[in-house]
């Protein structure tokens, strides 16, 4: 058993989807062991996507991540990590396998719905991060 850091993006709890991902969640078998709604400051968004710093799209994924509230989640089930990457899909919506996360739920490259940790070593610094009890 693993688990993952998820996030449901501000784009999509602004679209009220909140519960269809967590519908698919649950339907795709996963355990919801960690779950919270917050506002990120933009102090946390620069912290959580730091490893994106020197891109050109940082300022634009700060205020993305900062627009309204998003929702937190630790997922656990076997090989957890690669299987959330895999429900998801890839980054940009239109590049997304038909009926992940992204390709359903996505606008563009920038608001893609959510956010899956890529390792374990990502999956435990995010988790750590964000629910401390868990890990
Ligand atoms: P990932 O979320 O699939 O792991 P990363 O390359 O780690 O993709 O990028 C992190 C996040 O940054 C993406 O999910 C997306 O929200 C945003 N992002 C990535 N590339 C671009 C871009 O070219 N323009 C705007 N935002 C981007
Ligand atoms: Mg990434």
């Amino acid at each position: 058993m693993q688990t993952t850091f998820a996030i449901i993006k501000p784009d999509a709890v602004a679209a009220k989807n909140t519960g269809k991902v967590i519908d698919r969640i649950e339907h795709e078998g996963f355990s919801i062991v960690g779950m919270k709604k917050i506002h990120m400051s933009q102090a946390l968004a620069e912290q959580f996507y730091a490893v994106h710093s020197a891109r050109p799209f940082f300022g634009e994924l700060v205020s993305f991540m900062t627009s309204g509230p998003c929702v937190l989640l630790a997922l656990r089930k076997e090989n957890a990590i690669a299987a959330w990457r895999d429900l998801m899909g890839a980054t940009d919506p239109a590049k997304a396998a038909p009926n992940t996360m992204r390709a359903v739920f996505g606008t563009n490259v920038g608001s893609n719905a959510t956010h899956g940790s890529d390792a374990p070593e990502t999956a435990q610094t995010e988790l750590k991060l964000f629910f401390p009890e868990l890990v």
